[in-house]
């Protein structure tokens, strides 16, 4: 039998002693970017090389290379951080990064622009404060996440301890990082790393085939679209008590346009565990993916193409082995739902939260004239409260005493930040990726533009009498899919620059991928193409119905006829 053929990076992982490669030299020597080898290497430490998108073309014309700079990525399991890790970010991103920090949809830290030479005081930086950028990226399971809210229960307590004691099981063990990075001193204490290690038991010296994500929720709050994760484990509750976790696998979003073999997949149930049997299982799929993954194609390397092309039938018997029994078939769930961690909230100790919404999750100062950086900074010196980001790149101010509520409101407003009290539902269930200038596969923008879309879109709304609706709009850059556009009601993704391709029809929970409705609207005519759909849900919906509901139950294809009635003739794009 001819072994089947491997893709590029099997061999790079295989040949780089642990994920060593050249990266140490590389790091020394006078250029400003690494080799191909150390930049697929250096994923799994964190950190992807990139350069300025905005400069390229006429640095070229002008015969200059162009402008290199890395971005980092941190590992935060569950989205927790303390004050004082959070205040050390604040300095280093000056230090070393562009002056933001960037909260992702994963609750974690990214923070761009760093130049060569800072990348490793960057991450010895970040270890010193017990944080690390190890499998921020990379072929290995990425940041486990979890429900962020700070609710003193049970429920809450048991996900947490859940995601941490996933992500400590399942963190990279190579000793490489501490070598790379920290000259072989090994920092104690980490809450989330196991102890550094000559080999990987889990992986093998090829890692994965692909990226592998994992997340914990609960049908009750579904706030981390947890079917969108290669392995979604969803706890199943009696009062406060946990009876186990229903096991669904096979979620990704990332496809190519104009390319049926890739597609977003939402993770199937195949079994249901007791509690005690959640790390078993949990690596056991792992394992599945791990064997079975396609290596020979990246684009084919996911869990989704597994299961959707095996069968479930099939993954189930191959994980009964890999689990050592037979898993029990997955049980009935109540109705899903999303919990909104924008505003003020009880925890169930006599203390509250307050999430913060933060547009695009960066940031900064100046941005749309609001200084977050300086308003978090001020708040968090003053009461130096546990954080927690959500997954919808928000962050979540913890414990705070009930006398305490109107002074830390007042500094945050001080400084421009709006309160969940002035946001509209849209602009609280609006998720837009990076994208340009720094995302080396971005086709069109998406951060830069937030603000001028919702500005747009919710005129739009208000003049059709839906300005309340709670309606979650994603922009992507492109079709990899980094905001999860294509769950929730309206997914607006890059096509080519300036334009985009509108997908509607998933439903607000996170349960049901959305359709392409327009494949190239010009950025312009975005609301164009929104306005007919609108009134359609405006005049046609049912009592509380929600518009992504709406064009499910009356169909994509009718809402479609209606927008082409009224714009085909006018916009070429709607032809
Ligand atoms: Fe992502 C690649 C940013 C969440 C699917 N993603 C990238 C890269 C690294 C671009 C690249 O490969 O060169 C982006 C870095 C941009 C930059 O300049 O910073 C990037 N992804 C992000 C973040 C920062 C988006 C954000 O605006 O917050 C999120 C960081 C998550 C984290 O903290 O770990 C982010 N990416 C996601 C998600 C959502 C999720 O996990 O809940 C997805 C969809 C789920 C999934 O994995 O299928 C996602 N990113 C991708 C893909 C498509 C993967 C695929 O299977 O096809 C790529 C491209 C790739 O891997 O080749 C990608
Ligand atoms: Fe970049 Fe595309 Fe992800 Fe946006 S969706 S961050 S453009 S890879």
């Amino acid at each position: 039998m001819t072994e089947p053929k491997l893709s590029g990076n099997e061999k790079i992982k295989q040949d780089s002693n642990y994920l060593r490669g050249n990266i140490a030299s590389e790091l020394a020597d006078a250029n400003a970017f690494v080799s191909d080898e150390s930049y697929e290497l250096l994923k799994f430490h964190g950190s992807y090389q990139g350069y300025d998108r905005d400069t390229a073309t006429e640095r070229k014309k002008q015969g200059l290379d162009k402008t290199w700079e890395f971005m980092l990525r941190l590992k935060m399991p569950g989205g927790r951080l303390s004050a004082e890790q959070y205040l050390a970010l604040d300095t280093q991103c000056d230090t070393h990064a562009n002056g933001t920090l960037r909260i992702t949809t994963r609750q974690t830290f990214q923070f761009h622009c760093i130049v060569k030479d800072h990348l490793k005081p960057f991450i010895a930086d970040i270890n010193r404060i017990l944080l690390s950028t190890l499998g921020g990226c990379g072929d290995v399971v990425r940041n486990v996440i979890t429900c962020p809210a700070p609710i003193r229960d049970n429920i809450h307590a048991t996900l947490e301890n859940a995601c941490f004691t996933l992500a400590k099981h399942m963190a990279p063990k190579t000793d490489a990082y501490w070598d790379i990075w920290l000259d072989g001193e090994k920092m104690e204490n980490y809450p989330f790393l196991p102890t550094p290690a000559a080999g990987e038991p889990l992986y093998g010296e090829t890692y994965m085939p692909r990226k592998f994500k994992i997340a914990l929720g609960q049908p009750e709050d579904n706030c981390m679209d947890v079917l969108c994760n290669d392995l979604a484990l969803l706890a199943l509750f009696d009062g406060q008590e946990l009876q186990g976790y229903n096991i669904a696998i096979g979620g990704g979003l990332g496809m190519n346009h104009n390319n049926a073999k890739t597609f977003p997949y939402l993770a199937k149930p195949i079994a249901f565990i007791k509690p005690a049997d959640l790390v078993r299982a949990s690596e056991a799929v792992v394992k599945l993916q791990r064997d079975h993954g396609d290596r020979g194609d990246r684009k084919h390397a996911r869990l989704k193409y597994v299961v959707a092309e095996k069968g479930m039938q099939w993954c189930k018997s191959t994980l009964d082995g890999y689990f050592g029994s037979t898993l029990d078939e997955a049980k009935a769930t109540a109705k899903w739902a999303i919990v909104d961690h924008v505003g003020w909230h009880e925890q169930g100790d006599g203390k509250w939260f307050l999430g913060v919404a933060i547009p695009s999750g960066r940031i900064g100062d100046g941005l749309g004239g609001v200084n977050y950086r300086t308003a978090l900074r001020e708040v968090i010196s003053t009461y130096k409260m546990p954080l927690a980001l959500t997954l919808d790149q928000n962050i979540i101010l913890c414990d705070i005493e009930e006398g305490e509520k109107t002074a830390i409101a007042q500094m945050l407003r001080k400084h421009g930040i709006r309160l969940r009290e002035e946001l509209t539902d849209l602009a609280r269930n609006f998720i837009a990726c990076v994208a340009l200038p720094t995302c080396g596969k971005a086709l069109a923008e998406a951060e830069r533009v937030q603000h001028p879309l919702e500005a747009s879109l919710q005129t739009l709304m208000n003049t059709h009498g839906i300005g309340q609706d709670k309606i979650a709009v994603r922009i992507a850059g492109c079709p990899n899919g980094c905001p999860r556009p294509y769950v929730g009601d309206i997914g607006i993704i890059g096509r080519t620059p300036g334009t985009y391709a509108l997908y509607i029809g998933g439903d607000f929970e996170g349960t049901r991928l959305n359709e392409k409705i327009f494949d190239k609207v010009p950025f312009e005519h975005i609301t164009t193409a929104l306005e007919p759909l609108f009134i359609t849900y405006k005049t046609n919906r049912s009592t509380g119905e929600g518009f992504g509901d709406f064009s499910h139950r009356y169909g994509i294809e009718a809402i479609k006829k209606i927008a082409l009635d009224t714009l085909a003739a006018t916009h070429k794009w709607a032809a």
